[in-house]
């Protein structure tokens, strides 16, 4: 049976192939860096409230998506100890915002794997059997076994959710996108440190009749699988 998301430009996925065995939930990044007080994001001065927004309609899709049985993965961003893989200039600009990578901060070190503002919130907890993928860049297929790991369960379609809309899920969205894989931003699932950014950011994909693939709410895609 063909099944389609209520989404912009086009409905999502284009061939209707939408099912719990060909179709991943990835939450990208929702860290404390990135949403908590005290952690990256809140160093550099940004209104955590935008990077929050989306955890409610996040667990809500998560609820849905885990009861039919769709896969569901979760990446995290975030450096060695010894930041051995922590390019230099990412270092520089952090740290010439006031937030240094690899830097002590209310949360432990900044972006740095073990640390407590590394770590995923709590109230998107994955559960056991979801994979986590630790990222040291944007996007989520650089350096990581990401592309393997969907490949491996014959994943086609990607709902990205998390955080930010303009840098890392954006990246990821156009990583998976050229990889061939079917791509939904659900819009309000994620957040920029900037709204104009997460429209702008929303926006761009929409064009060309959906150069990334297409956007909907999370309900569209709750009422798709319901
Ligand atoms: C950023 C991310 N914004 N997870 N990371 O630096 O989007």
């Amino acid at each position: 049976m063909k099944r389609y998301v209520s989404a912009d430009p086009y409905a999502w996925p284009y061939n209707g192939e939408l099912h719990p065995d060909n179709t991943v939930v990835l939450v990208i990044d929702m860290q404390t860096d990135f949403c908590g007080p005290g952690g990256y994001v809140d160093k550099m001065g940004y209104d955590l409230s935008l990077t929050r927004a989306p955890i409610g309609p996040i667990q809500n899709v998560l609820h849905a998506a885990r009861a039919k049985g769709f896969h569901i993965m979760h990446t995290r961003e975030g450096h060695r100890p010894d930041l051995a893989d922590l390019p230099a200039n990412k270092r520089w600009r952090s740290q010439r915002i006031g937030a240094g990578i690899g830097d002590a901060g209310p949360c432990g070190r900044i972006l740095t794997r073990g640390e407590p503002g590394w770590e995923l919130i709590p109230e998107l907890t994955p559960l056991p059997g979801e994979a986590i993928i630790d990222k040291p860049g944007k996007g989520s297929f650089y350096a990581t076994d990401l592309d393997m790991l969907l490949r491996q369960k014959g994943i086609q379609n990607i709902a990205l959710a998390g955080i930010t809309t303009d840098v890392c899920v954006h990246t990821t969205m156009r990583e998976a996108n050229d990889r061939g894989y079917e791509c939904l931003l659900l819009e309000d699932c994620t957040g920029a440190t900037d709204h104009g950014n997460h429209l702008a950011a929303l926006k761009m994909i929409k064009m060309q009749g959906g150069v990334f693939g297409a956007v909907a709410s999370s309900t569209a895609l709750i009422q798709a699988i319901g």
